[in-house]
């Protein structure tokens, strides 16, 4: 199994992430995980903070002269910005402190659409502070990057992941058709992960005009995963569905509110015959054991398994939930009506969003992985996923 668990508070000292089960000899260094973190980062429509950090990991364990070791590897990401939230932040009491007065920046005002309420209600605290510091979405830095380890891995058995923006805040963006074959090398220069320069000029005419509303929009992106062999994931339980493992995992994602695998939603309004992929003969093609499908409507998944066609994967974020123009709340010390507190934020992270649902993806996939082709090694890795993709392009051509 490949799990992670995360740790830290976005004004914390620093972030960690735990990544269990990875096998023993995948080839890795800080500078793999430095670039999914810098692409992380970009995005037009964040705010200052992204001016601040520079992120950067560095490996607590699990890794030696540059190889894995097979044990849990610890990251840590440092939060440049701590050095200004140390007095509000620091985990014991500060020098002539009162232990019973609210720290500075307390916050009693809470933001509808974030998790300030319910936690405080749920955890009891009096500062929705001690909530809105988990929740922040600064915690996906860690995701990606546990994430950028599995992507390591993934690469290694030929799978490839990308993603792209396909809609921002009321504007689609086309899909070019045939699609970049180096899906990601084409997003990352667009400033909104876009493949369409002109859907870019109109996405940031309507940030600029939403940021100065004092307002937030959301957005969708579209992730693909290609190079995968037919048989991860399984149709015997519903835990074991992949659509099901790859749905929770984007759920997780902060402002997520929907996901759509292949034509997802749409699915239910056409027929069968418009809903499904005929599938034909296709000799040599090993991965998905020697067919092809005509058409990718089922997005690489059928019965929550990998057919080997490519993982197309949808993910649809809500508007951010702190608004500059602040929404009405209660504040929770008097009961009385007011505004809701007005954080430095962005106006957008669809784009931020696109790359830690990618990353999601490789987590899961890799998980998956692991599953299938076992192994304690990266070797024994190998010879497990050889011996089945040689077992599957021989089977399927008799
Ligand atoms: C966030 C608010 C902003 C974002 C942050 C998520 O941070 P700050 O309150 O420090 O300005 O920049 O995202 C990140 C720090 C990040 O690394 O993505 C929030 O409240 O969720």
């Amino acid at each position: 199994m490949i799990r992670f668990t995360t740790a830290g508070e976005s004004h914390g000292p620093a972030l960690v992430a735990i990544l269990e089960g990875i096998p023993a000899g995948l080839p890795l260094t800080t500078a793999d995980v430095d670039a999914q973190l810098a692409r992380r980062q970009q995005g037009y429509g964040r705010g200052r903070r992204m001016q601040i950090e520079k992120d950067a990991v560095e490996f607590l364990s699990g890794v030696r002269r540059g190889e894995t070791l097979g044990s849990p590897i610890a990251m840590l990401i440092r939060n440049r910005d701590w050095k200004n939230w140390e007095d509000i932040m620091d985990a014991a009491e500060r020098e002539g402190e009162d232990a019973h007065a609210p720290r500075k920046r307390s916050v009693t005002r809470p933001r509808p659409g974030h998790a300030d309420l319910s936690g405080m209600l749920k955890y009891d605290r009096a500062d929705a502070r001690d909530i809105l510091e988990r929740a922040s979405a600064r915690e996906t830095t860690a995701r990606v990057a546990a994430s950028a380890v599995c992507r390591r891995l993934l690469a290694g058995f030929g799978v490839r992941i990308g993603s792209h923006v396909v809609h921002l805040g009321g504007i689609d963006a086309r899909r070019p058709d045939p699609m970049p074959d180096d899906l990601n090398a084409a997003a990352d220069q667009s400033p909104l992960r876009t493949l369409d320069p002109e859907a870019d000029a109109a996405m940031i005419a309507r940030i600029d005009e939403i940021k100065r509303a004092g307002n937030t929009l959301g957005g969708i992106a579209e992730v693909i995963a290609d190079g995968l062999p037919v048989g991860l994931g399984s149709h015997v339980s519903w835990d074991a569905k992949l659509d099901g493992r790859i749905g929770a995992a984007m759920m997780s994602i902060h402002a997520v509110k929907g996901v759509e695998i292949g034509m997802g939603f749409q699915a239910a309004r056409v027929t069968g015959a418009e809903a499904h992929d005929e599938i034909d003969p296709a000799p040599g093609r090993a991965l998905t054991g020697n067919v092809r499908r005509r058409t990718n409507r089922a997005g690489g998944l059928e019965g929550g398994i990998t057919n080997g066609e490519p993982l197309v994967v949808k993910v649809a974020m809500k508007p951010i939930s702190t608004l500059m123009r602040p929404l009405a709340t209660v504040d929770v010390a008097t009961g009385e009506p007011a505004s809701a507190v007005a954080e430095r934020s962005d106006v957008t992270a669809v784009p931020a969003m696109a790359v830690i649902a990618e990353g999601m993806l490789a987590l899961v996939l890799a998980n998956a992985f692991a599953e299938k082709f076992g192994g304690d090694s990266l070797a024994e890795m190998r010879r497990n996923y050889d011996a089945y993709v040689s077992h599957v392009a021989g089977r399927s051509s008799r």
